[in-house]
């Protein structure tokens, strides 16, 4: 798939532009293609082919053709103009969110900065702190954004490093059907963001799936390949990611891939027990007085050291390898346990799909009930709804309930307002669940008591910390108040499965059930086909030790929709 080669290329021109300072009209709507790109499950080659670009919304005559002269040529004239005198620096320092084109733009013209190393010299030394609109506080602002940014992206998200990992597979697969390729590493622990990818495979045949491996068109550059193993980079986005391939014989893939998934310190703690059982382990089995009595399968890997398997996403030394030895493993939020997604944005407000549309997808998920969550009237900037349109929206739920068979509750992602509810009373009656979020940013203002003000009309509190893994802090909240009223008032609270949420976190998660706080799991899709997203909030949830009866929409509907009715009363 190219689909997110184009992407980049159209967000690098709407990068160039800006710096520029071109017509805004022209920049957004390179932006917007840009988006609708990235978010399509659709290959653009396929589509192209089939002579079918313009009919993908957001996507012009214009563009038609900037993406045709691209995928013809391998060039694209539009992107060479923008990009022309715009230094390669600027253009990745314009990525980090604290840093606005306008900046540049002054340090450019008034500092003669040109590279990044320029750029953070301005910085430091005070002197574009100096010039006239700048300041002290802007500048520690921007050094801040620079230094989350920077953390962010040494690594990649879940989000990016996932579906790329399913391609690779699937066309190694196609080539070689009865081999077995595991994702291993922090990928299978379905960390939030990923270093490298670590694949293992079985075969006979190791140097043909090697040589297959290394010849893979998305292979940007081979840096290593030997008989059995392998490493190579490939883009995502901006940026290169490390894929290493190794291919073992039969008899030590359990080994193999126990060794691969990690965590280190999960090792570790294993090798230890290994030890004071006379046992030694590496990944190429279990070893007693240096004969092998393990390594087929990582049950067996596991069961010769008296563990029973231990789940991936809980491999992290952090008291899993105890739980085990006592009999104690939670029995985790399975990948299918889900029965319906309550947090979904359809085309009434910023989503691109219809309620039709997204009803049709979440029947594929053998979903038993969805929730429409748009934003309300508040959220101007996100086409937050209108008393009228909340109606018009409302009706369409129950149209397309019975056009599809699906049940879909009628919801809200309410604004927080400091004066209450951002709808009367008689509004949100006619809504079946609500949803709490915050989308401000007051700098240094708590939203604790503001949140736990809002407990008696809502049903969720999406997205509790509201931190942006790739460039935002959290806002001020008090986690532990909230975990303790949240609990108390039946509030449930959300595990964002957006990529660059996943918000609770897995620690906070961990934290939270502590305390005795129920979740949802929901995707926050703005497109159908981002419902998929879901899978990542589940993941948070297993490595946060969250249990299936943790989670409310693993409900049934039928037992869903009894503690919609009554399991909100209040004891007091
Ligand atoms: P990443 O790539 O930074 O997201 O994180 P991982 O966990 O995928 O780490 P990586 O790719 O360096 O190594 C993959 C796995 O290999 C790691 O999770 C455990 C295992 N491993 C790597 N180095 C060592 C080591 O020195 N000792 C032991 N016992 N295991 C190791
Ligand atoms: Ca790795
Ligand atoms: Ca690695």
């Amino acid at each position: 798939m190219r689909n997110r080669e184009l992407a980049s290329i159209f967000e690098r021109i709407a990068d160039a532009l800006e710096f520029k300072g071109e017509n805004v009209f022209k920049i957004n709507a390179y932006r917007k293609v840009a988006r609708v790109l990235s978010d399509m499950a659709e290959d653009i080659e396929t589509v192209w082919k089939e002579k079918r670009l313009q009919s993908i919304p957001g996507i012009g005559e214009g563009i038609a053709k900037k993406i045709d002269e691209f995928l013809t040529t391998g060039k694209m004239k539009k992107y060479e103009e923008a990009m022309g005198g715009v230094p390669e620096d600027i253009l990745s320092l314009m990525d980090v969110s604290s840093i606005g084109p306008k900046t540049l733009r002054i340090a450019y013209d008034k500092l003669g900065v040109r590279t990044r190393e320029d750029f953070v010299k301005v910085l430091e030394d005070g002197s574009l702190a100096s010039l006239q609109g700048m300041g002290e506080k802007k500048v520690q602002n921007i050094k801040k954004g620079l230094e989350i940014y920077e953390r962010g992206h040494e690594r990649i998200s879940i989000g990016e490093a996932f579906p790329l990992v399913e391609e690779i597979i699937s066309s190694l697969k196609k080539r070689f059907p009865t081999t077995r390729f595991t994702p291993c590493g922090s990928l299978r622990r379905m960390k939030e963001t990923i270093g490298d990818i670590d694949i293992t495979a079985d075969s006979k045949e190791a140097k043909k799936v090697v040589d297959a491996f290394i010849s893979m068109e998305s292979v940007s550059e081979v840096l290593g390949a030997g008989e059995t193993k392998a490493s190579v980079l490939t883009p995502v986005g901006k940026r290169s990611l490390q894929v290493d391939l190794r291919v073992v014989p039969e008899d030590c893939y359990g080994s193999c891939i126990q060794y691969f998934t990690g965590s280190k310190a999960h090792n570790i703690h294993l090798r230890t027990l290994a030890m004071k059982k006379g046992l030694k382990i590496s990944e190429y089995g279990v070893f007693k007085d240096e004969k092998k009595i393990a390594g087929r399968s990582e049950e067996m890997v596991y069961g010769t050291l008296g563990l029973p398997w231990i789940p991936p996403e809980i491999r992290e030394d952090s008291g899993e390898i105890e739980a085990a030895l006592e009999g104690a493993l939670p029995e985790l939020i399975g990948y299918s346990d889900i029965k319906g997604d309550l947090h979904i944005h359809s085309n009434y407000s910023d989503g691109a799909s219809s309620i039709y549309e997204i009803a049709k997808k979440a029947k594929e998920f053998r979903y038993e009930y969805i929730c429409i969550t748009d934003h309300s009237q508040k959220a101007r900037y996100a086409g937050g709804l209108s008393p009228s349109k909340l109606a018009e929206r409302n009706k369409e739920c129950e149209r397309v309930e019975k056009e599809v068979g699906l049940r879909i509750f009628k919801g809200i992602e309410l604004e927080l307002t400091p004066e209450g509810p951002d709808y009367p009373e008689e509004i949100l009656q006619e809504l079946d669940l609500i949803t709490l979020a915050i989308h401000q940013r007051k700098k240094d203002y708590d939203f604790t008591s503001d949140a736990i003000s809002a407990f008696p009309y809502i049903h969720i509190f999406a997205h509790p910390t509201g931190r942006l893994i790739s460039g935002r802090e959290e806002y001020k909240i008090d986690l532990k108040t909230i975990f303790k009223e949240a609990a108390r008032n039946n509030i449930i609270l959300e595990i964002n499965g957006y990529p660059d949420r996943l918000d609770l976190s897995d620690i906070n998660s961990r934290e939270a059930k502590k305390y005795g706080v129920k979740f949802s799991i929901c995707s926050d899709a703005h497109n159908k086909d981002k419902l998929s997203q879901t899978r990542f909030g589940i993941g948070v949830a297993r490595r946060g030790w969250v249990e299936k009866s943790d989670v409310i929409n693993a409900l049934p509907l039928e037992e869903f929709e009894k503690w919609l009715r009554e399991g909100r009363k209040r004891d007091d």
